[in-house]
C-alpha cells in the first residue's frame, strides 16, 4: 500500500456541519442572560418560523429528535391496525410504529432508488390497514403521486419519513408538502442539524396544535392536559445551534453538489459501480452519496470493498444493513419473510454510502474514488 492509498486520519461517512463557534457563543450568551433554557423559548420559536419559510411548508413543529417526531406524529393521527412500510430504512422508522401499538407490513423496494415499491402496496392492503409509511431513502424521492392515488382510493393516511430529505423538492414541490405529515431529522449527521433534533411538516393546522400539546406533556394553550403527551421539546441550546447552522446550510449544499459531480465523474467509468443518489439539483437533498456494487462486474463484493476501504482508513457505511425485516424484533412477521422481499434482500448486500460532507474536499474525494477503482482492478485480477 502506498502513501496515496492510505489515509493517516480516519475519513468518516460524515462530519457535522458546525457553525462559527463565536457566533454560537454569542447566542449562548443571549440564552445565559435571559436564563430561558427550554419550554418553547424565543429561539425555539424563531427557528420554527425560519424553518417554516425555508422548507416552504404550511406548518412545522420541532422535536427533540426525529424518532420522537415520527412517533408522536403517528400518535396524533390515531392510526390503528397495520401500516405498510419499508424494510430498507433505519430502525427508527419501524420503532415509531411499535410505540403506537401498530403492526408493520413490509413492502418490497424498487431496485433503482431502494424506496418502497409503490406498485406493490395495493396487494398488501387489508381491512386493518390504516396508513402507508414511506421513506425517501438517501434523499431520493418516493413515487409520491402513485402513493397519493392509492391512499385516496383506500382512505389511508400517508406519512413520509423524510429524515434524509431536508430542503429537497419533488416535481418542483417542497418534499414536506406531500402526505399528511413528513418527518425531518436534525441529527448531528444530517445535512441540517440541531445536534439532536427533528421536525414534522404538517398541512393540517389542527394536527399541528395536537402535536404541540403531545410534545409538551399533553398541555394545550389553556394548560389543560388534553392528551397522553410526553416530553419531546427541542431546547434553546439546540435551537441556537440550528439557527446558526441554517445560515450556512446553503453553502454546505453547494459544496456537496460539487463533491457529487466529482464522485460522478470519477466513479462513472468503474465497472460494476452504479450511482444511486440522483443528481437532480432541486430534488436532491445531498444528504448521502450512495453506490451499488455489482460483484460480478466489479470483481469483489460490497462487504469486501467496505473492509478494504476500512483498511485504508476510509469509513464508508452499509446503510441500511441488516434489513429491518431481518432484525430479531421483526423477523417472525409474515411480510418479513425474505421470499416476500426479494429486491430488498438483494440490495441490502450491495449498497454503500461514501464519505460525503462539504469539508471532505475535492482531493480526498478523488483519492477515495481512485482507491475504489484500484480495489476493483485487484479484485478482478483474482477472479
Ligand atoms: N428515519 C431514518 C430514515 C433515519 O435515517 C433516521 C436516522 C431516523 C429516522 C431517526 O432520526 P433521529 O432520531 O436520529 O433524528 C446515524 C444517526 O444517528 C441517525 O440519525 C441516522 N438516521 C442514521 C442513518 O445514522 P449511526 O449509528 O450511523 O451514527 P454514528 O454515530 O455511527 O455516526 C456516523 C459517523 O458520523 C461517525 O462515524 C462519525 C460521524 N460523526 C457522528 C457523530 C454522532 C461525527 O463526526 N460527529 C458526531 O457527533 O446513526
Amino acid at each position: 500500500m502506498t502513501e496515496m492509498d492510505y489515509f493517516k486520519d480516519p475519513i468518516y461517512i460524515t462530519r457535522p456541519l458546525l457553525p462559527d463557534l463565536e457566533k454560537v457563543t454569542e447566542k449562548m450568551k443571549q440564552i445565559w442572560d435571559s436564563k430561558w433554557l427550554t419550554n418553547n423559548g424565543p429561539l425555539h420559536d424563531l427557528l420554527e418560523s425560519r424553518l417554516r419559510s425555508y422548507l416552504k411548508v404550511e406548518d412545522i413543529v420541532l422535536f427533540v429528535n426525529g424518532t420522537l417526531a415520527l412517533t408522536l406524529g403517528i400518535k396524533a393521527m390515531k392510526l390503528t391496525g397495520e401500516v405498510i412500510t419499508t424494510p430498507f430504512t433505519f430502525p427508527a422508522t419501524l420503532l415509531s410504529l411499535d410505540w403506537n401499538g401498530l403492526s408493520p407490513v413490509f413492502c418490497d423496494i424498487e431496485n433503482d432508488t431502494f424506496n418502497m415499491d409503490a406498485n406493490k402496496i395495493e396487494c398488501l392492503i387489508t381491512d386493518k390497514t390504516s396508513a402507508i409509511l414511506a421513506v425517501h431513502v438517501f434523499g431520493n424521492p418516493c413515487c409520491v403521486n402513485t402513493i397519493k392515488n392509492i391512499a385516496e382510493k383506500y382512505h389511508l393516511k400517508v406519512i413520509y419519513d423524510g429524515a434524509h430529505s431536508f430542503g429537497s423538492e419533488i416535481n418542483g414541490i417542497p418534499a414536506g408538502r406531500y402526505g399528511d405529515i413528513t418527518m425531518f431529522s436534525f441529527h448531528a449527521t444530517k445535512l441540517f442539524n440541531t445536534v439532536e433534533g427533528g421536525a414534522l411538516a404538517i398541512s393540517d393546522r389542527s394536527l399541528a396544535e395536537k402535536l404541540r400539546a403531545l410534545k409538551n406533556f399533553g398541555f394545550d394553550i389553556r394548560e389543560d392536559v388534553v392528551s397522553s403527551g410526553t416530553n419531546a421539546k427541542l431546547n434553546e441550546i439546540q435551537a441556537a445551534v440550528g439557527l446558526e447552522v441554517l445560515n450556512i446550510v446553503d453553502i454546505e449544499r453547494h459544496k456537496r453538489r460539487f463533491l457529487h459531480s466529482i464522485y460522478v465523474r470519477e466513479l462513472s467509468e468503474i465497472k460494476g459501480i452504479r450511482i444511486v443518489t440522483s443528481s437532480d439539483d432541486d430534488g436532491q437533498s445531498f444528504q448521502y452519496f450512495t453506490i451499488e456494487i455489482d460483484k460480478d462486474k466489479y470483481g469483489i463484493s460490497r462487504d469486501e470493498l467496505y473492509l478494504e476501504m476500512k483498511n485504508r482508513n476510509v469509513h464508508a457505511r452499509r446503510y441500511f444493513y441488516p434489513l429491518c425485516s431481518s432484525f430479531s424484533w421483526y423477523r417472525e412477521i409474515e411480510s418479513a419473510r425474505p421470499e416476500n422481499l426479494p429486491v430488498a434482500n438483494m440490495a441490502v448486500n450491495n449498497v454503500l454510502c461514501l464519505p460525503y460532507y462539504g469539508d471532505l474536499g475535492e482531493e480526498t474525494a478523488v483519492r477515495i474514488c481512485r482507491i475504489i477503482k484500484q480495489i476493483g482492478v485487484q479484485g478482478r485480477r483474482h477472479l
